[in-house]
């Protein structure tokens, strides 16, 4: 039977429709990547020592890299932007200025590492230069967007293991409806809507794909992707400045598990895009800090989910439910 669910976050419905997927699972496994790889790759313009698109060479950083990126999307007020003048003032042609910063965030000086395959101390550095970057970048900003893309099937250009970060003057389109949804759950209810949702999802575990104490990773009730995730801490926790060095141990902890089980389900390294939702600069004690996790593949490494037809014109459809693809997940933990 299918059913529509809905998403309290994002403010739209999912269909689930179980009843596709009547074939048996038969995953096939790529193979493992070949070992012995030179930990520099001379062409890679992420690699400690060499030189950038943009010119600059790298230092011989030993952990994480942080640098502005050379082509941003955004960039500073620097008086040079043309006024944003309407001809023919009209509300159907309405445009806004726009600035920020952009960065890049070097996971590691080894070309062929990822967050999935750090060890547990690396990973917590990555956790750390989060967590450094909101401090920075969040007090001159009303919003700050950590993400990473994994994969070129994600559109990443690298794969050198790196992250992104975005900080800009204005709430972007996404998370001023998780604002909006946050703020009316908590008016209404008393308590922050994520946090709720955190200690419903434990209590029922059939979604739950790992947990500490203080945090939780669940293929979320109203899931999109086939294996998205959404990590969410166990207590009050407005963003990624508030966690103190115990929070980010069991934020490490917490992320290399689900990593690893990512990379365990198909045996490839599972291209995702990520990205941390922290409370913004404005925003009030409504907002739970959470990370969402979009992998776009479905069946194998090879098969995966197209969001595209009746998704991009109606509305988004799944056909593994949101349970089965957690005990799959499950299955592969370390
Ligand atoms: P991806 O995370 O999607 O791979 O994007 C990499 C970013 O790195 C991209 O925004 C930047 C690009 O502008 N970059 C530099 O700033 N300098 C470089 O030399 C290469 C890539
Ligand atoms: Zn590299």
């Amino acid at each position: 039977m299918s059913e529509r669910r809905w998403d309290p976050l994002s403010e739209r419905w999912v269909i689930v429709s179980p009843g596709r997927v009547r074939r048996p699972w038969q995953g096939d496994e790529a193979p493992p990547a070949a070992p012995g790889l030179p930990a520099r790759e001379p062409d890679c313009h992420l690699c400690p020592g060499n030189r950038r698109a943009g010119g600059q060479r790298n230092p011989d950083y030993p952990g994480v890299f942080v640098f502005d990126n050379d082509f941003p999307a955004l960039a500073g007020a620097d008086g040079s932007a043309p006024a944003l003048e309407d001809p023919a003032a009209s509300p159907l042609l309405r445009h806004a200025p726009v600035t920020g910063r952009c960065r890049v965030l070097c996971y590691h000086p080894d070309h062929h590492q990822s967050l999935a395959t750090l060890p547990p101390a690396r990973q917590r550095e990555v956790v750390g230069a989060w967590i450094d970057q909101q401090r920075e970048l969040g007090p001159a900003h009303a919003w700050v967007q950590i993400f990473e893309n994994r994969g070129r099937m994600m559109g990443c250009s690298s794969d050198h293991p790196h992250g992104q970060i975005w900080a800009s003057d204005h709430v972007p389109s996404l998370p001023a409806t998780e604002d909006a949804a946050q703020a009316r759950y908590l008016s209404s209810h008393g308590r922050p809507l994520l946090l709720d949702y955190a200690e419903r999802e434990a209590a029922l575990g059939t979604r739950v794909v790992t947990a500490n104490e203080g945090w939780l990773a669940v293929v979320p009730w109203w899931a999109a992707w086939p294996f998205e995730t959404l990590l969410l801490p166990r207590m009050p926790l407005g963003g990624l400045e508030d966690l103190d060095a115990a929070g980010a141990d069991r934020l490490a902890e917490v992320l290399g598990r689900l990593l690893g089980a990512y990379d365990a389900l198909f045996g490839v390294a599972m291209p995702y895009s990520m990205g941390w939702h922290g409370r913004g600069r404005d925003q009030g004690r409504h907002w739970q800090l959470h990370a969402h996790f979009y992998p776009p593949l479905l069946r194998s490494a090879t098969v995966r989910k197209f969001m595209v037809g009746y998704e991009m014109l109606a509305e988004a459809q799944r056909d593994l439910t949101p349970e089965q693809a957690a005990a799959r997940l499950r299955e592969v933990l370390a």
